[in-house]
């Protein structure tokens, strides 16, 4: 049980790489991504502020397993700044995988945040890269609109999303995941390990229905 959210103009709503290549059909498809579209195209309304996150990756990204003979996607390799999960070819700029879902509508979004944009850098996170250094630009935006707290919402529940929410979480903001509005990948327990990391964090996960 959660209490009850109420939506204020200092929060913002962060929907996080809704797009055909993380849904079913697609080219990473999370099970059952397609399920958040409703559920976050609902709670997108009750918020003035609504920021879409985009995964935008030139072809032959390092993320690719394809960009790396003699490897399959979801084997780790390491690069220059550590640990990095391959992947299928997904997201490719400009591509109809790359686009967020035709039934995703939130036409009052203010912010397309892409990232993932540079060929030798993942990007997880919506604020930093995955070498952890490299701003997105997000927390900037946010503090200079005097937004304070940020409502996540998206896929992956346990890559994109986790590593949004506990950045925003670093950067000073408070943030709450939306859990019912999230599908995850489940790579090698990765569930289990977001759920215990914004725990030990303080990172609250509520429910669509206590967003009021
Ligand atoms: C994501 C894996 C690779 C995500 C993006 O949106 O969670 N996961 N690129
Ligand atoms: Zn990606």
């Amino acid at each position: 049980m959660t209490d009850a959210t109420a939506v204020t103009d200092r929060d913002a709503l962060l929907a996080v790489d809704i797009q055909n290549d993380f849904c079913p059909g697609g080219r990473l498809a999370v099970p059952r991504g397609d399920e958040v579209v409703p559920i976050v195209n609902r709670i997108a309304a009750k918020f003035a502020n609504v920021v879409l996150t985009q995964d935008w990756h030139p072809p032959g990204h390092l993320s690719f397993a394809s960009s790396h003979p003699g490897k399959r996607p979801y084997e780790t390799i390491d690069v220059a700044y550590g640990p990095q999960v391959l992947w299928p070819d997904h997201c490719i700029q400009g591509t109809s995988g790359a686009e967020f879902r035709a039934d995703l509508q939130i036409p009052h979004a203010v912010l397309v945040v892409r990232k993932g944009f540079r060929r030798t850098i993942d990007s997880y996170s919506a604020f930093y890269e995955n070498d952890r250094v490299t701003p997105t630009g997000l927390a900037g935006y946010l503090r200079e609109r005097g937004l304070t707290r940020v409502l996540l919402a998206g896929l992956a529940f346990d890559f994109c999303v986790r590593y949004s929410a506990e950045d925003a979480h670093r950067e000073g903001f408070t943030a709450i995941v939306i859990e019912d509005a999230c599908r995850g990948i489940d790579v090698d327990g990765s569930m289990a390990a977001t759920r215990r990391q914004l725990a030990s964090l303080g990172i609250r996960c509520i429910e669509a229905k206590d967003i009021v």
